[in-house]
């Protein structure tokens, strides 16, 4: 179908109130600040950076780098010199010095709906000096890795907070994660704990997560790495009420709980039977109850090691992204205050998993950086029924939500009566992330979601850059259905050819980028050269994001996919017969994470006729594998 219009002629505004107290009122205060951000970005950090607590300055310069590999090693630092502690930056200070120990930091909200619990920032600094002196108990010390297999509870944000208190890396393995993927992440990083927990369910479908996880060090002894301690948390056994977050009045998981409060009746559901080693299993609760509450911080240095994140794998061997102390910190917490305007009374909801970087850098480190409150949603989007999320909006008076086109196109399939059976009046920003996002499903749940009153942040970003880097700003950017706009402060974006040369105006191709902000990886990690390999070799100079892009009249940004992703129709004469398609496939649907990755490894594997697909245990839907080798085989070749 031929739009009458071209996307790039539709322009959106939020609602005119937006403007009123927002950080970044209009466009022309953003082409102000993003000036100055980009002529002296140390200057425009430095304002960032005074938020915080520094145990020591920064001697130097405060950004230093190089991004060309032809003089030598890449490399990006920030505040050398300083040290500091981003736990006690996104905890103890706003519990002592901002006074916002009695404020909600997260509503969690249970797969069941009646399965709830409410933590303040005091709780979680108790449970989360708990918890580093369980780790320190246990030997783990200041750069070693931590592996945590955990569903989307509170204690997963107290087990990442924790590491980062004591100065350990945490590396976060997403619990749809098969035993495989837990194995090969452990032993790439050679974590010496893991924390996970008996299992959780989803929807309808437990997961025993301890039997995958005992699976997974069984695999890594068999690799001959042994893993000594095995940290488990009972989220669904019947103890764990008693002993776990302590004082709030939690209402937890108990699965031979009929009823509850608000008076549904609630499914019995069956406990996992969780196989237990005494020689490696140490029960979370018990371990919490042994220990002081008081935790003195390991000061860090600024570019100390802060966690490893693993790519989602849609391209081959995943790879450990390494992010810093310092910058990361300054750079998740300007993006999530700017980009979501955020306000003290908000009440933010990211509905992503914390096992991906959005839900590291945009459920834990930003927001709590900002004070603010937000709602940890276990479940999903159609469970019980495909109104979930607005319920959920509408319980905890959600201002600002942020999910994937990948749901919005899931829930506008159900059409508007789903979203209508809520209020949503508490909704005020809604943003995306994780791919690009049709016009189509833009303008419903610009419509639908949000009644248009609601601006959308299109958030681009990677694992890599740690936080967003093209995105607009909800007072200040005119939107346009599809477009990720313009960049974030201090980010300083290129569209470049195919031989490396820079495209000026309307153009399309290669999206680099010319300098570093303070967020952006710093390494793979355990292998410098891939880091340098992947993002600096192919255009010197430039950090390459393998994404292709369009910048159009008016100088917006559209992120048009993984450049590997694309099909070049001018194929043979301008590429060469390599470039030439051996045959074309009809595939009705493409293989795709949980997120909304096109997993081209798995592409690749069908095209070759190769039935061993190795893990698809992030895959979405699994039958499209099947749907495709099918097809291929109708297919004449
Ligand atoms: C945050 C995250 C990164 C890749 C990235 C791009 C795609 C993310 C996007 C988007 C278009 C957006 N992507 N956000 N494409 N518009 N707003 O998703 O990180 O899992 O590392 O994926 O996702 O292709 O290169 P990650």
């Amino acid at each position: 179908m031929i739009p009458d219009k071209a996307p790039e002629d539709d322009v959106f505004h939020g609602a005119e109130e937006m403007r009123r107290g927002a950080h970044v009122p209009t466009f022309d205060k953003y082409k102000e600040m993003y000036t100055q951000s980009i002529e002296d970005p140390d200057k425009f950090w430095g304002d960032v950076a005074k938020d915080f607590f520094w145990k020591s300055k920064h001697t130097g310069r405060f950004l230093d780098y190089n991004f060309d590999v032809t003089k030598g090693e890449i490399f990006i630092k920030c505040m050398e010199g300083a040290s500091t502690n981003i736990c006690y930056n996104v905890l103890d200070r706003n519990v002592h010095d901002r006074k916002l120990g009695d404020k909600v930091a997260f509503y969690w909200e249970g797969n069941e709906p009646g399965d709830e619990l409410t933590v303040t920032y005091r709780e979680l600094l108790n449970c989360v000096c708990r918890f580093a002196n369980v780790l320190r108990s246990q030997g783990v010390t200041k750069g070693d890795r931590v592996a945590i297999y955990m569903p989307m509870v509170v204690e997963l944000v107290v087990a990442m907070l924790a590491c980062a208190r004591i100065g350990a890396v945490h590396s976060i393995v997403f619990a749809g994660f098969s035993a495989e993927s837990l194995c090969d992440r452990i032993v790439d990083s050679q974590c010496s704990l893991l924390v996970t927990a008996d299992g959780f369910y989803r929807g309808d479908k437990l997961i025993n997560l301890k039997l995958i996880a005992d699976e997974a060090l069984q695999k890594c002894t068999d690799k001959g790495f042994s893993l000594g301690r095995c940290i488990v948390l009972k989220h669904l056994s019947k103890e764990a009420q008693e002993t776990s977050l302590s004082s709030p009045p939690a209402k937890r998981p108990c699965p031979d709980l009929q009823e509850t409060e608000t008076g549904r009746v609630r499914k019995t559901r069956p406990v996992p039977q969780v196989p237990w080693n005494p020689e490696v299993d140490k029960c979370w609760h018990t371990l919490m109850g042994d220990v002081s509450d008081e935790c003195e911080p390991e000061w860090c240095a600024s570019e100390d090691p802060l966690f490893i994140l693993y790519t989602s794998g849609s391209t081959g061997k995943p790879k450990g992204v390494l992010h810093t102390v310092s910058g990361y910190m300054l750079y998740t917490a300007a993006t999530f205050k700017l980009v979501f305007d955020h306000r003290p009374d908000d009440v933010y909801w990211c509905t992503a998993d914390i096992g991906w970087i959005t839900g590291h850098s945009y459920i834990t480190y930003g927001p709590l950086a900002n004070g603010a409150t937000s709602v940890l949603f276990e479940g999903l989007p159609t469970y019980p029924d495909v109104s979930r999320m607005w319920e959920i909006v509408d319980k905890y008076h959600v201002s600002k939500f942020y999910t994937a086109p990948t749901a919005i196109r899931l829930l506008m399939k159900y059409g508007s009566e789903p979203v209508h059976k809520y209020k949503r009046d508490s909704l005020k920003v809604l943003g995306t992330v994780g791919e690009p996002i049709n016009p189509e499903a833009w303008q419903w749940y610009f419509t639908v979601v949000g009644d248009g009153r609601c601006p959308i942040v299109d958030t681009f970003w990677q694992t890599e850059t740690g936080g967003h880097v093209m995105t607009p700003l909800p007072a200040a950017t005119p939107m346009k259905p599809g477009s990720a706009t313009f960049p974030f402060f201090g980010v300083v974006p290129a569209i470049l050819n195919e031989s490396g040369e820079e495209l000026e105006g309307t153009s399309e191709g290669y999206l680099v980028f010319k300098q570093p902000w303070p967020g952006v990886m710093r390494t793979v990690y355990g292998n410098h050269g891939r880091f340098e390999s992947t993002y600096f070799k192919k255009f010197p100079g430039y950090y390459v994001t393998g994404d292709g892009c369009r910048r159009d009249k008016d100088g917006y940004y559209w992120i048009t996919g993984r450049i590997d992703d694309m099909l070049n129709v001018s194929v043979r004469e301008k590429i060469g017969a390599i470039a030439t398609p051996d045959f074309i496939q009809d595939a009705p649907a493409l293989p795709k994470t949980r997120s909304g990755k096109i997993m081209r490894r798995v592409l690749r594997k069908i095209a070759s006729g190769e039935r061993d697909l190795g893990d698809i245990s992030t895959l979405a839907d699994s039958s499209v594998v099947e749907q495709l080798f099918h097809n291929r085989c109708c297919t004449a070749v």
